[in-house]
């Protein structure tokens, strides 16, 4: 079943490699290995792609590549979020009233005339306000029905109950993220359509408790200057709390949560109409410009802050209808890229941290100094990292939340630099640490088996067989404690240098940290991106253009034109404009060529039509988008 899965995607992989390949050979000659010095010597972008080396992991998975990560993360992604908002009694109890429930779930089902129908849960576990942490294990002995969530409750007096500012908005960053794609229409289909109304209800309810936590941070968890308190406890139905504010990284971490929810809920006609709600909006966005207005002169003193504070800028920026504060707030972002590009990270996690930030600013304000900073640490964190064992120099144990780091960047690098670094390289680097931490080293505890979890989505019954779960990861009842085990990541993972391996250091759990590296790994994955389009600005083209360009429009679900001439013996830059609000791409299989842009992205290959060209088609390759309509026909001449 694995074999065929990656046998079918290794065509696109060998694609990637070959275009980008071409990219390289039609553009100046730079072979910058590993000095640091960055170019400075294109003004437009594009004009060299660099190279790095990057050795492939030893003992992996043969096959294992860059899909192979996207739909592991997906899915991992989704155990963490899952087990921990719905079923493990992590957090201060949410409990909406039934009649709200019933009429949520009303909503999204397609009636009594057939297709899939909401299957309420017995004993969920919402929550308003998560818990820093805990003990995975479950309380409780499997009673035969997986839809009594008592099953998979962890136990209550091994759980960390501060309630964490970092813990709050990575989750509700994780729910509303989930929420978004489980009201997409192209992905979980519409009140209309027999299939995937239980996931549709799944993103009801989480954008429900995305809400209902934003809402207890802004009322609960603020002190007297309106900023957020570094800890803080429920007791006998109250908050209690010194008052001390957190981290300038937990603030502005809010205020990305923040704005992905006001975004959410400002276009209330998409996710099938289901995320609208007027009232809490108007509440919502004052808050958030409000928020902005305390945070904008804040100067993050470390790596984390600055880049939290980067990323947090892009989503404010987005999300605000403030054009003032927009401008404000990438005025900032610009700033702040300074200050990355001027840091001195004091190992990989640092540079991770400014590769992220740096890259916002870069992508948002066209910045190629930023670009540079970033590929120049990128460069300087692979000199650094052992491909075949995915491990770094020095670094003896990472917690989940670095690892997100980690993804974070390398994910980044994939989406918004492969113009100025090889594509290849930075998957290589991606997929083998990947698989190195998550995956073999045991970062994620255990996977539930396949019978668990039938896939209702249209585009995941196209992508049959799913991949999800790496071989010889154990299933829940066999990952420790006497009842089994959440699909949860453990805290903190450890390398044994001598042995050359990685094994979970530290097995509870870490909300933020789990949250956050959700996160990034959904990212990975291109349906969804972390990568949002401010309003009124371009992002960065992904090279420089020329003669002979071709431009290509996609949007859901279409290519325009529809049909491209390619003429045997011309070279061609082909340039993908994504004008969607999703990931699309542009494959040309019997060439070899393929070109990718998240939203709001150009990004372009060049190449040249053999004379021989058997062309006959281009399409998306992303599992459903051919099949809504994302394809065209080519000509040659
Ligand atoms: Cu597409």
């Amino acid at each position: 079943m694995l074999i065929t899965t990656l046998r079918r995607r290794g065509v696109r992989i060998a694609a990637v490699g070959l275009a980008f390949m071409l990219v390289a050979a039609a553009c100046s000659d730079d072979n910058d290995n590993g000095d640091g010095d960055g170019d400075g010597d294109s003004g437009g972008g594009g004009d060299a792609v660099r190279t790095v080396e990057v050795a492939t992991l030893t003992g992996g998975l043969d096959g294992y590549d860059i899909e192979s990560v996207a739909w592991n993360g997906y899915w991992y992604s989704r155990y963490n979020l899952g087990s921990v908002v719905m079923m493990a009694g992590m957090g201060v109890p949410l409990e909406p009233p039934m009649e709200a429930v019933m009429a949520m779930a009303a909503a999204i089902d397609q009636g009594p005339e057939g297709g899939e129908h909401v299957v309420m849960p017995m004993n969920a576990n919402l929550i308003q306000a998560v818990y820093a942490g805990g003990d995975a294990t479950f309380a409780n002995a499997f009673n035969g029905d997986p839809n009594d969530f008592t099953n998979w409750l962890w136990s209550p007096e091994a759980l960390d109950t501060r309630l964490l500012p970092s813990a709050q908005a990575q989750t509700i960053l994780k729910e509303i993220e989930w929420a978004k794609l489980f009201n997409n229409g192209g992905w979980a289909g519409t009140p209309t359509d027999d299939f995937g109304a239980m996931d549709r209800f799944k993103g009801v309810v989480l954008f429900a408790e995305a809400k209902a936590q934003a809402r207890f941070a802004l009322d609960n968890l603020r002190n007297a200057n309106g900023l957020f308190v570094a800890e803080a406890r429920f007791e006998n139905d109250a908050v209690v709390t010194d008052g001390s504010a957190g981290s300038d990284a937990d603030q502005f971490m809010m205020l990305t949560a923040l704005s992905d929810l006001r975004l959410t809920l400002s276009n209330a006609a998409d996710f099938n109409g289901v995320y609208g709600d007027s009232e809490y909006l108007a509440a919502l966005e004052s808050e958030v410009d409000a928020l902005f207005g305390l945070l904008e002169d804040v100067k993050p003193a470390t790596i984390l802050g600055q880049s939290q504070a980067a990323q947090a800028m892009v989503w404010f920026a987005t999300a605000t209808t403030d054009e003032a504060l927009r401008e404000r707030a990438l005025d900032r972002l610009d700033a702040l890229g300074d200050e990355l590009a001027d840091v001195s990270p004091s190992g990989v996690v640092e540079q991770a941290r400014a590769i992220r930030g740096l890259l916002e600013s870069s992508r948002v304000l066209g910045n190629e100094a930023h670009l540079d900073a970033a590929v120049d640490l990128f460069v300087e964190m692979m000199a650094a990292y052992d491909g075949a064992t995915g491990s770094f120099d020095g670094v003896g144990t990472l917690d989940t939340w670095e690892i997100g780091d980690i993804i974070g960047a390398l994910n980044s690098l994939r989406f918004n630099a492969t113009d100025v670094v090889r594509r290849s390289d930075v998957e290589t680097a991606l997929t083998g640490f990947f698989e190195a931490t998550v995956n073999v080293g045991g970062l994620l505890r255990s996977a539930p088996p396949k019978e668990m979890e039938a896939s209702p989505f249209e585009v995941e019954r196209l992508a049959d067989p799913v991949y999800f779960a790496y071989p010889g990861m154990p299933t829940p009842d066999a990952a420790g404690g006497p009842n089994g085990s959440s699909s949860v990541d453990v805290a903190v993972i450890g390398f044994d240098a001598a042995a050359g391996v990685w094994s979970p250091a530290d097995t509870r759990y870490d909300t933020a940290g789990a949250m956050h590296a959700s996160n990034e790994m959904f990212w990975v994955w291109g349906f969804q991106n972390g990568f949002p389009v401010v309003p009124g600005t371009t992002v960065r083209a992904g090279s420089e253009t020329g003669e002979g360009v071709i431009e290509v429009v996609a949007t859901e679900f279409a290519f325009g034109p529809v049909s491209l001439d390619l003429a045997p013996g011309e070279q061609v830059t082909l340039r993908l404009r994504n004008e969607g609000a999703i990931v699309h791409n542009l494959e040309i299989a019997e060439l070899g060529v393929f070109v990718e842009a998240a939203p709001g992205q150009v990004t372009e290959v060049t190449f040249t039509v053999p004379v021989d060209s058997a062309a006959s088609e281009f399409f998306c390759n992303i599992p459903g988008h051919r099949e809504a309509g994302m394809e065209g026909a080519v000509t040659s001449g």
